[in-house]
């Protein structure tokens, strides 16, 4: 992708969408692929991982991504606020169910993949370190204080992990499992939804990806296929047909970072 520097974007109206360069980060992929969905044009601006960002931080106050920055309105980082600014700011079919208990529904969904405490923010904890690490000794220590920052050092929460992300698994495949027997081929409704864009950026963290879908950097494909034998049996076939399908109909392969 091309992305911009932080001070041409910054000079800029309309939608700058801040991306991790280079790696497939599943917050800003499924960021790309909400606003793609609606249609909504934007200017891919990069931010380096794990590194201190400074120009970023002066613009938005934040270090990592995504960032939607719209117009001169303050800048976007929580999924929830992206989707809602691309319900705004898009056109063609809603990506949030049209009654309201769906919708409720929906979000929720998309909480338990990508909140805090959620599915992915779990996934991360666990994922850093593969039984080879793929990080370079001079890198490590920020890997160290990256993942520090998301929440590895807290035992608790590394410990409740993968409970939280087998459950959550569980919940989902549940779900499909009702909606095909229903006839329908999205998570909630009839219609392809904000969860369904979630799920697909986010079934990288239970089942990568092939190299040819999604080119990796060296290393991270193995970070994303690390997990605890529990969280691997927990994903149930139908989990992976529709991020296939979803991918296949909606989003795209390869995929582009
Ligand atoms: N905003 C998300 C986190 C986003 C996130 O994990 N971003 C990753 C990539 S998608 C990132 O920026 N990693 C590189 C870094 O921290 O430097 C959250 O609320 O948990």
């Amino acid at each position: 992708m091309d992305y911009l520097g932080v001070a041409e974007a910054r000079g800029m109206k309309g939608l700058r969408l801040v991306l991790s360069a280079g790696v497939p980060g599943p917050w800003g992929i499924a960021a790309k692929a909400i606003f793609n969905a609606r249609n909504v044009p934007y200017v891919p601006v990069r931010q380096e991982i794990m590194q201190a960002n400074e120009e970023l931080v002066a613009w938005t106050g934040r270090r990592n991504a995504p960032i939607a920055v719209y117009d001169d309105e303050p800048g976007l980082d929580n999924w929830l606020d992206i989707v809602m600014l691309a319900e705004r700011l898009g056109s063609g079919p809603s990506l949030l169910p049209d009654d309201p208990v769906d919708e409720a529904l929906a979000i929720g969904f998309s909480a338990q993949i990508c909140g805090h405490g959620g599915y992915g923010w779990s996934r991360r904890l666990g994922m850093a370190r593969p039984p080879a690490d793929p990080f370079p000794v001079e890198q490590r220590a920020q890997r160290d204080a990256m993942m520090s920052a998301y929440g590895s050092g807290a035992a608790d929460m590394a410990a409740a992990a993968p409970q939280r992300i087998v459950r959550i698994l569980h919940g989902l495949a549940r779900q499909l499992h009702r909606q095909r027997e229903a006839g329908s081929d999205y998570l909630v409704g009839d219609r392809l939804g904000a969860c369904d864009i979630h799920w697909a950026a986010f079934s990288q963290m239970a089942r990568p990806l092939t190299m040819e879908e999604c080119p990796f950097p060296p290393g991270m494909r193995d970070m994303y296929d690390h997990m605890p034998p529990e969280v691997r049996a927990a994903c149930d076939p139908i989990l992976i047909e529709h991020r296939d399908r979803i991918f296949a109909r909606h989003i795209g392969l390869p995929m582009e970072f």
